[in-house]
């Protein structure tokens, strides 16, 4: 049904990446203190993760990573449950690491959130992440109630196939009750931003420290952050974005020009 009201509804939050840069202080080292707890002769370093985050999610990284990169897991009965062992336990180191402060917010982002709550725009995480790894960043980085602030929080293996494909932000259109152009979504890499244009979801990029090679054709937008009065400008790599940073005014203003 064509809604005659073009007003923007609902911001749409990617997390790793795009609330905080997660993977390389975060994850990484989480998944290398796993792999030593059982025994798995695999140490990641900075610049193989980056390639292995075409993958997303951690069972699909560590099974790819396994079978493409020719580094088989110890022969055992049941390997998924090897992987689901793993990912447990890399995810409990994450929220370790994320609980000592090590991962903060990416700038303006908390502002944007605090605007976005104030202006009564609806607000939702859509994310391949598991939602534990969800759970422990907005506590700990946002706020211990900040949970209650997202009406959705779609999250992991809630559905069949992760970004790149549209499943994530299908879910949570479906749960908000919105149409895809009724949203913004927020992403910082490319399976992102093709998960967003696969479900007709407008998106703006902040590039996150993995992605400046990547493709981000489709976004509306493509910014090296959301700034803030306390910030430099932003820099434009690609859309029509005008304003010096990303407020809640400026975005309303910007998305009913899109449309
Ligand atoms: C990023 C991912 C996730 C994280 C690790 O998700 O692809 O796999 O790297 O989290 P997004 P899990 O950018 O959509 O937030 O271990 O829970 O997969
Ligand atoms: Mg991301």
């Amino acid at each position: 049904m064509e809604t005659s009201d073009t007003r923007l509804k609902a911001l749409l939050f990617d997390v790793d990446g795009t609330l905080a840069e997660t993977e390389r202080h975060g994850h990484l080292p989480a998944y290398n203190l796993a792999f030593a707890e059982l025994g798995i002769p695999w140490r990641w370093d900075a610049g193989l993760y980056g390639q292995l985050l075409a993958v997303t999610g951690s069972r699909e990284r560590m099974r790819h990573y396994a079978r493409q990169w020719r580094q088989p897991l110890p022969a055992v009965a049941d390997e998924d449950a090897l992987l689901r062992d793993l990912h447990r336990r890399k995810n409990a180191h994450y929220a370790a690491i994320v609980a000592s402060g090590a991962l903060p917010l990416r700038p303006g982002v908390r502002r944007l959130i605090g605007e976005a709550r104030a202006a009564g725009l609806r607000l939702a995480i859509v994310t391949t992440t598991s939602p534990e790894n969800v759970s422990a960043l907005l506590r700990h980085c946002l706020a211990p109630d900040a949970e209650q602030w997202f009406e959705v929080i779609a999250a992991g293996d809630i559905v069949p196939h992760k970004k790149p494909a549209p499943d994530i932000y299908h879910y949570a259109l479906e749960r908000l009750g919105l149409a895809a152009g009724d949203c913004m979504a927020l992403e910082d890499s490319e399976n992102g931003v093709r998960a967003c244009a696969a479900a007709g979801v407008p998106v703006l990029v902040t590039v996150g420290e993995y992605c400046t090679d990547h493709d981000f054709s489709g976004a509306a937008a493509v910014l090296d952050a959301l700034g803030g009065p306390d910030q430099p400008p932003v820099r434009v790599l690609a859309g029509d974005w005008r304003a010096p940073w990303v407020s809640v005014p400026a975005l309303q203003a910007w998305f009913s020009g899109l449309r």
